[in-house]
């Protein structure tokens, strides 16, 4: 089945956008879990254990993974395996370099690992993001506005009386199948939200920038919200910080479920 299936079914069986980031920084895990690879494979198993009812995806974020090396990469690789199979996955690895690098980042992500999709950096070109789209039933994020206020510094600047993000968004999908290309929209960022969406009414926008960041829903869900994956991390994993967490990110979980239904 193609990831964008998946996605479509996952999404259709709960009901909901929403994507459970699992971005499990050990400086805020309880103390119940060692400060490890180990500790934050435990934890992030717990997570996804208390969120998977409510989850029509899961977006793992490499970095916190990285961090503890090769014992990290070992850890995701458990965690990874532990998501239901009907579930989307993400790998938020905001990969790219030259196309003859590219093509390793690309296998690693989906032979080795097997994820359905993956965040990608477009700014070194179209030759850095042919390896990703070689593969065909996949999906790609490209960076279009991110959530971030350095978006300010590249992504907004004006080219030709256009945001570098609208010709990233413009451009790419010239190069690459629909069905293939999302892009990654921040919810801190209204109006160009309003313009993403107008340069690319029908791909899937991933949505991070909701709770911890301060994106408004309320705001967003007045233009084109969907199609959509709404991601929620921190708001969720610590929820609370006590013996109770898994309780807390459950009853966190079904509130962004609820809030992120599709019809
Ligand atoms: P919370 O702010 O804790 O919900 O986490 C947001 C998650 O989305 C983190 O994993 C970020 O790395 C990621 N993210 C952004 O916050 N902003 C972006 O513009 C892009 C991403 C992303 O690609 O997922």
């Amino acid at each position: 089945m193609k990831a964008i299936e998946k996605l479509r079914k996952s999404q259709e069986r709960l009901n909901t956008s929403l994507c459970v980031g699992i971005d499990p920084d050990f400086n805020k895990t309880p103390s119940i879990f060692p400060k490890s690879a180990k500790g934050i494979e435990e934890f992030s198993l717990k997570i996804i254990d208390a969120t998977k009812d409510f989850a029509s995806a899961y977006k793992i974020n490499f970095a916190f993974f990285e961090y503890f090396g090769s014992k990290g990469l070992e850890a995701l690789e458990n965690i990874f395996n532990n998501i239901p199979d009907n579930i989307f996955t993400i790998a938020d690895a905001k990969r790219s370099d030259i196309g003859n690098s590219s093509q390793f980042y690309a296998k690693a992500i989906f032979n080795h690992f097997n994820f359905d999709s993956v965040t990608v950096n477009p700014l070194m070109g179209k030759d850095s993001l042919v390896s990703f789209f070689e593969f065909t039933d996949k999906m790609i994020f490209l960076l279009g506005i991110t959530s971030n206020s350095g978006a300010d510094d590249f992504l907004k600047l004006y080219f030709n009386d256009k945001h570098l993000f609208e010709i990233i968004i413009e451009k790419s999908q010239l190069w690459f199948e629909q069905d293939n290309l999302g892009f990654v929209v921040g919810a801190t960022q209204i109006n160009e939200f309003k313009t993403a969406r107008q340069l690319a009414p029908n791909n899937y926008f991933l949505i991070p920038g909701i709770g911890s960041q301060g994106g408004d829903f309320n705001k967003l869900k007045e233009y084109k919200l969907n199609p959509s994956i709404i991601n929620v991390s921190r708001d969720i994993l610590f929820a609370s910080s006590q013996i109770d967490f898994a309780e807390k990110a459950n009853k966190k979980a079904q509130e962004y479920f609820n809030l992120f239904s599709l019809f």
